[in-house]
């Protein structure tokens, strides 16, 4: 089942067919008792809603701020180390991506996140932007992960590569966060066959693409989670994005202009353009 935040109020999607979610806010669903329970029955007894498509779809944050873990996978880790080998890189990301505790930093304000079709942004006094694919895990107050989403983790590599402590400002700006489109509600771990995908398109054309699956997350969902509640509370819940396993080579930054498809199995694809 998907979730969907639209200018019309919640829906439900499943097998094709979507249903009006009513009486009940984006924050009260993300806070329920059993939502995968709710939105089962709004599935068996509600009536189609064939309207859809004509409702904006809007980012699926009511007031979630967004935490992210960061150097989950190899690829992040090698990229991160080589980008920072003169502020002494070669030993601080080995050594989180080993470490029992992760790499977790805040990302965004509910308020500012982008949705599917909206304009991420890269930093005006960066030369060196990407954008990171990252599974994103939608959690209730209680720390329970009750679905999934696709998300993008913008990041400025000179502005992080410079100095680790400009992490927050590399990371966190207007724009720089985007999740959508939709929400994959489910308790249950996803496959570790599940895909993710990126590709940029620049001019109509291909400018970057790359796959990874979750079996090369080094960390389990659950335990990220767990170590963001240890001493957090999110009274409406929260959103994590699990860090990012697709680094486009060093030549690559984006531009103004290009658009960006994050495609995770089972949620969907996430469309942003740059501004
Ligand atoms: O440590 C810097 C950020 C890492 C990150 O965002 C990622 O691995 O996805
Ligand atoms: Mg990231």
């Amino acid at each position: 089942m998907r979730l969907y935040r639209t200018t019309l109020g919640p829906c439900v999607e499943q097998d094709g067919r979507v249903h009006r979610v009513t009486g009940y806010s984006w924050d009260q669903l993300v806070t329920s008792e059993d939502l995968h329970g709710l939105l089962a029955s709004v599935v068996e007894l509600g009536e189609p809603w064939t309207d859809f498509e004509s409702a904006g779809i809007l980012a699926p944050v009511e007031s979630q701020d967004v935490w992210a873990a960061g150097v989950t996978y190899y690829r992040s880790r090698s990229a991160r180390m080589e980008e920072s080998k003169d502020a002494g890189g070669g030993s601080f990301y080995d050594r989180v991506y080993a470490a029992e505790r992760p790499e977790l930093f805040f990302k965004s304000p509910a308020r500012d996140v982008v949705g599917h079709q909206g304009a991420v942004r890269i930093r005006r006094d960066a030369h060196w932007s990407v954008p990171e694919p990252e599974l994103t895990l939608l959690i209730n107050d209680r720390g329970q992960i009750i679905g999934y989403t696709a998300g993008n983790d913008m990041s400025s590599r000179d502005i992080e590569g410079e100095n680790p402590l400009y992490l927050p400002q590399a990371k966190v700006y207007e724009g720089s966060c985007a999740l959508g489109p939709c929400v994959l509600v489910s308790s249950a771990q996803l496959p570790t066959t599940a895909g993710i995908q990126i590709e940029i398109h620049r001019d109509g054309q291909m400018e970057f693409s790359g796959t990874t699956t979750l079996a090369e997350l080094k960390r389990e969902p659950a335990v990220l989670a767990g170590y963001l509640f240890r001493e957090n509370k999110f009274p409406a819940g929260c959103f994590l994005m699990t860090g990012t396993g697709i680094v486009p080579p060093d030549s690559f930054t984006l531009r103004l202009g290009d658009e960006v498809h994050i495609s995770i199995d089972g949620i969907g694809t996430l469309v942003n353009r740059v501004a």
